[in-house]
């Protein structure tokens, strides 16, 4: 009983707050404003929709919930009490995707998806790439115990990135070149966590030196609005313990994959 105790109190347990640069910008967007974006530090489908609000410039009010706790003031805009949730005025809106794009309709600041309507596509069809390959695969290689399929499934996820590097610019670095779009700040939050959750808990290795996946990687991880939205390290490798151990309850993420489904 003593050893369960002591063994209970030895894990650790996702951060409730930002630390780094990314708790200076929560600062720098405390002030009441009628854009909310309600999130959680260590999330990243928010870190999604806060990468887009910073390239773009538009101001905003940063309000740190615990999406596991569920406060009303979340389930008012969504039932479903998942971050990110975004309150503009008295309308809410929620999906970290469907967030991108009606901060993309507002038409302020920097556009993340390029003028042209094939090239609008082509960035929407590998937007869902991620959403519906290249993240349950990640979570699936995360959560996974045995030491055999862990090798599976780490090949399962470097062929779903294998696939989205093969159609991206060749030059880049980004996606579409030479910046930042819509598809990059999909992918950027899942980038930052390969190299503090997957490297650390499962030896996910560093990119092969001058690949074309290297160069996304490096470009990704040195954007200032990317750094501007990442905690420190220990924010991450303590969050994702629960994944990694693949703890019961750890969240409706995590319950999903571990029964087949589509991501919440
Ligand atoms: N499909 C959603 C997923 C959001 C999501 O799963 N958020 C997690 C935090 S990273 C959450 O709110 N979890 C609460 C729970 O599992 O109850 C999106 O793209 O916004």
């Amino acid at each position: 009983m003593a050893d369960t105790n002591k063994q209970s109190s030895e894990k650790k347990e996702y951060h409730k707050k930002a630390t780094g640069n990314a708790l200076t910008t929560v600062k720098n967007h405390s002030k009441e404003n009628d854009l909310k974006l309600y999130g959680s530090c260590f999330c990243p489908f928010v870190q999604r929709v806060w990468i887009s609000l910073e390239v773009k410039q538009i101001p905003y009010q940063y309000i740190e919930v615990d999406p596991y706790k569920k406060p009303d003031l979340l389930l008012q805009i969504n039932p479903r009490g998942l971050v990110p949730a975004l309150r503009h005025g008295d309308w809410g809106c929620y999906e970290s995707t469907v967030l991108m794009e009606y901060l993309e309709d507002l038409s302020e600041g920097q556009s993340l998806l390029p003028p042209q309507p094939k090239t609008r596509a082509h960035s929407r069809l590998w937007s869902d790439h991620i959403n519906r390959h290249i993240i349950p695969s990640f979570y699936r290689f995360l959560q996974e115990q045995d030491q055999q399929k862990q090798v599976t499934l780490a090949d399962e996820l470097k062929t779903e990135i294998g696939k989205i590097v093969d159609v991206a610019d060749p030059t880049g670095p980004f996606f579409l070149g030479a910046g930042i779009s819509f598809v990059d700040i999909q992918m950027a939050p899942w980038v930052v966590r390969l190299n503090r959750v997957l490297k650390p808990y499962r030896g996910w290795p560093e990119p092969e030196p001058d690949s074309r996946w290297a160069k996304w990687v490096k470009a990704i991880e040195e954007n200032e609005h990317v750094r501007a939205t990442t905690s420190t390290d220990e924010l991450y490798l303590d969050s994702y313990e629960r994944y990694a151990e693949n703890r019961p309850n750890t969240s409706q993420v995590a319950n999903s994959v571990n029964s087949g489904r589509g991501l919440p």
